[in-house]
């Protein structure tokens, strides 16, 4: 027999497959539609190692299995060309952004097709594209006339390196997340998206996605950070004119607390410091301080090991619910931007008013302590006893709810009943009330850089900020000779007077040009919906194309786009929905996220590091099909695995084998009852692991059938066709040569999924003895590799054990793997 030519092989197949266009994806009624999608690329000059296309392989194995199961799989690709990143790339190698892009994208694409994926290339995409940001720019607008798009001048975060602004989201410890800059604060124009309208629902709405990964959805919950609390207004007491009450208000999540403040913050940014003027004493001493916290940002603020601040000399508050006259200070670890920037501090309940209190020698109150029951203080153990002595004495911070004490008329309340009387009276007084907040803010959506879609808004003296009509879009990006950044908050369009300088599209007077232009994550924020109708020249997507494909079923890529691209895909789409462009409220079904590949040596793979691999070596040395067999078989798909050549080789091997066994093939031998049983459960196995991306255990069991396959003497045709088929979502081109050889016609992806006979798998179940105290009570059937809490939960569920147990607690609990279950009462 000949030997296995996988360089051949390969590329006989992607021809044909290219030929007979057996990828592309039609509206098919007859069969049910699956979407699976991967994070599109940014198309970066260095080119794909092999780390890339982990996710890709395995979007791949799974859209070839949803094939061969009867669906109509849409499985697309595309680029996310426009921002920073391109752009940084383009000016570093002074290559135009448009060209870089073209070259990176050519290289990508020769680079993706190697691996024989499934993708649709008549759906591929480039958001940098008039015809695809057409789109991106209505968005803009629809968000524009709808009041949600708006601009503002606040200081935001700026990239002097990058020379351009960036949002919350693009930072990372307080740099820049793509040059590692230290952000400044700048005032500047800018246009901001109201995505806080959106707050409530990004976060109830997680709800609705059961297929979801927790982290993920931990990880936005908290990005949105949604608190429930109750603002307060402090009188500010001595005012001169009594008509003029001047309040500071505050925003607290523990209003139980009350009692306990002994000083109140504002932010250095506070309006308050501006309007209270002359009547603070040291007004040089803290003007001096906010200078110096605006060199700050606002995680150094926040994580500050030494709280610092002012106090406002001459200024007293007054707690409402005592009359207590209190300081009131200036200090950093307070920021504008939560709340209503300015606290209440209660030292005894707080970690960082204690140790600010500590620091200034303020006042510590403890009026919590750290017991409670059903409204009484009851339940004191020596332990709380101790706890509460340390509180009284200042010594340690107690942020635990517990029973209200010092606090008048509200002691002996729990923290929860006392919040309820406090926010009725609050209320009554109309002296504030419930509040919630969200940490997430608007997002900051405009970038003074050349390279992303031009804002289409047209600034007119006369008649203000006017949206450019829907009939002129697109609003083409101009070509320029000098896109670097300025540098002076301008974007490089505003250097180009021809594109600037328009007639106003209201009242035809001379007007300019909105020169901003959006932030990468612009296009990415929709593109999913592109794919369904690429070519629409009416609408985003056409009404009955989103019916039939939305949303995506599976969606998979890396775990750093858990917050920013997610948390953007989704307020856009549920705008959209709101617009009623689309017909879902959610955008993804199933999300799942790739664990990296590391290089060899552990690290991150990188240029820097020199330790980069790339898979176009890989391939023609071992070929596509071993790559991706290895890249499936490392380790578990969501963990980081090291990179491992002797892991790759032993992937070739495995299909040189899988390759050899065709020599034994026999229609007319029947196979041992072994051997049948084992492909039955290889069939199951295989199955239900691609199901629940369980990629390398579906590749482990093909590997134990194949060894076994290795030892016989024959094998039925039957038997060896079920094999090709399990393996053909892996290795798609041996696959196929495999199955054509003994004369098939078709592909292999036109033939049926394998189906296995439960009576034939039903062995595997195991039955366990259940003995409690050492005297046999029960049995119960469970698959031989349960864990331990799994039979547990099994065995205490059972209504004779419950019998048994009488409600009590076992004393132990043991089970001897595959064997026995003991409970001991
Ligand atoms: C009094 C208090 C007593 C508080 C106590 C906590 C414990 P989350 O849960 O993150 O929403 N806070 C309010 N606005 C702030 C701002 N602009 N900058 C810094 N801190 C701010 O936190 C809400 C709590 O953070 C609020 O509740 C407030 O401190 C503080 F024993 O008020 B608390
Ligand atoms: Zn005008």
């Amino acid at each position: 027999m000949e030997k296995y030519n996988h360089g051949e092989i390969e590329k006989k197949w992607q021809k044909k497959w290219a030929e007979t266009n057996i990828y592309r994806a039609t509206e098919s009624q007859e069969k049910p539609k699956y979407y699976v999608l991967d994070m599109f690329p940014y198309p970066s000059g260095a080119g794909l190692h092999v780390g890339h296309p982990k996710g890709y392989i395995a979007t791949d194995v799974f859209a070839r299995m949803k094939m061969m199961q009867g669906f109509n799989v849409l499985h697309p690709m595309g680029w996310d060309a426009f921002g920073l990143p391109a752009e940084n790339y383009a000016i570093k190698n002074k290559i135009h952004p448009r060209i870089a892009v073209e070259q990176n994208i050519a290289a990508f694409k020769s680079q993706l097709e190697k691996f024989g994926f499934t993708y649709d290339w008549d759906r591929e995409i480039n958001t940098s594209e008039p015809r695809f940001y057409r789109w991106t720019q209505w968005i803009f607008l629809q968000l524009f006339k709808q009041g949600l798009a708006y601009q503002s001048k606040e200081p935001i975060n700026w990239c002097p390196s990058c020379k351009t602004g960036l949002a919350n989201e693009d930072l990372e410890g307080g740099k820049c997340e793509r040059c590692g800059s230290e952000i400044e604060r700048k005032p500047m124009r800018q246009w901001v998206l109201k995505i806080t309208d959106y707050a409530d629902r990004l976060l109830a709405d997680l709800q609705e996605l059961p297929d979801w990964e927790e982290s993920i959805k931990e990880m936005q919950k908290n990005w949105i950070g949604k608190s429930e609390g109750a603002t307060i207004k402090f009188p500010i007491s001595d005012s001169k004119n009594p008509n003029d009450q001047k309040y500071l208000e505050v925003f607290t999540t523990r209003l139980d607390t009350i009692y306990g403040c002994t000083y109140c913050v504002v932010a250095p940014e506070h309006p308050l410091l501006l309007e209270l003027g002359e009547r603070i004493k040291n007004r040089e001493e803290v003007e001096r301080y906010v200078e110096e916290s605006k060199k700050k940002t606002d995680l150094d603020r926040m994580e500050a090991k030494e709280k610092t601040g002012v106090e406002l000399e001459g200024v007293k508050v007054i707690n409402p619910f005592n009359q207590e006259e209190l300081p009131l200070f200036v200090a950093d670890y307070v920021l504008a931007h939560y709340g209503t920037g300015a606290v209440m501090a209660v030292p005894a309940h707080d970690q960082r008013d204690f140790e600010f209190a500590k620091k200034y020698n303020l006042p510590i109150k403890c009026v919590i302590v750290p017991w409670q029951k059903d409204g009484f203080l009851g339940e004191q153990d020596d332990q709380a006893k101790k706890i509460y002595e340390q509180i009284k004495a200042g010594q340690v911070c107690y942020v635990d709810y517990g029973g209200l004490v010092n606090s008048g008329e509200y002691d002996n309340l729990t923290s929860e009943q006392a919040k309820e009387k406090l926010v009725e009276w609050l209320d009554k007084e109309k002296l504030g009330g419930k509040k919630i907040n969200y940490k997430l803010q608007d997002w900051v959506f405009s970038r003074q850089r050349y390279w992303g879609e031009p804002i289409p808004i047209i600034h007119c003296e006369k008649c203000g900020t006017v949206p450019v009509p829907e009939k002129d879009l697109p609003v083409l990006l101009p070509e320029v000779e000098k896109y670097e950044p300025t540098g002076t908050g301008e974007s490089p369009l505003a250097g180009i007077a021809e594109w600037v300088n328009v007639p106003c599209p209201v009242c035809g007077a001379a007007a300019k040009r909105e020169t901003n232009t959006m932030p990468q994550w612009a296009g990415s924020s929709w593109y999913y919906l592109r794919f369904i109708d690429p070519n629409n020249e009416q609408s985003l997507v056409g009404e009955e194309k989103d019916k039939y494909w939305s949303p995506v079923d599976f969606y998979v890529g890396g775990a750093e786009h858990a917050t920013r691209h997610l948390i953007y895909a989704r307020f856009w789409h549920k705008f959209l929905y709101d617009l009623g462009a689309v017909n879902h409220k959610e955008p993804f079904t199933r999300l799942q996220h790739v664990g990296l590949i590391l290089a060899e040596d552990g690290r991150k793979m990188s240029k820097r590091w020199g330790n980069v691999i790339n898979p176009d070596e890989i391939i023609d040395k071992y070929g596509a099909d071993a790559l991706r067999i290895y890249e499936m078989f490392m380790g578990p798909f969501s963990q980081a695995v090291a990179w491992n050549t002797n892991g790759l080789i032993g992937a070739r091997k495995f299909l040189d084998k899988l390759w050899r066994l065709n020599e034994k093939v026999a229609s007319d031998y029947r196979d041992s009852r072994a051997l049948l049983a084992l492909g039955q459960k290889t069939i199951k196995k295989v199955g239900q692991d691609i199901a629940d991306f369980k990629l390398n255990t579906a590749v482990s069991s093909l590997m134990i059938l194949v060894n076994e396959l290795g030892q016989a003497e024959k094998i039925s045709n039957n038997l060896y066709e079920s094999l090709v088929k399990l393996l053909a979502p892996f290795a798609p081109h041996l696959a196929e040569e495999l199955w054509e050889k003994p004369g098939h016609q078709e592909s292999i992806f036109e033939e049926e999924w394998p189906r296995y006979d439960q009576a034939l798998v039903a062995d595997e179940e195991l039955e366990i003895p259940i003995m409690i105290n050492g005297k046999l009570r029960d049995t119960l059937k469970v698959a031989p590799e349960i864990a331990e809490e799994e039979i547990k939960k099994l065995a205490l569920a059972k209504i004779k054990v419950k019998k048994w147990l009488a409600g009590q607690e076992p004393q132990k609990f043991i089970y001897i793997k595959g064997r026995a279950v003991n409970i001991l009462v």
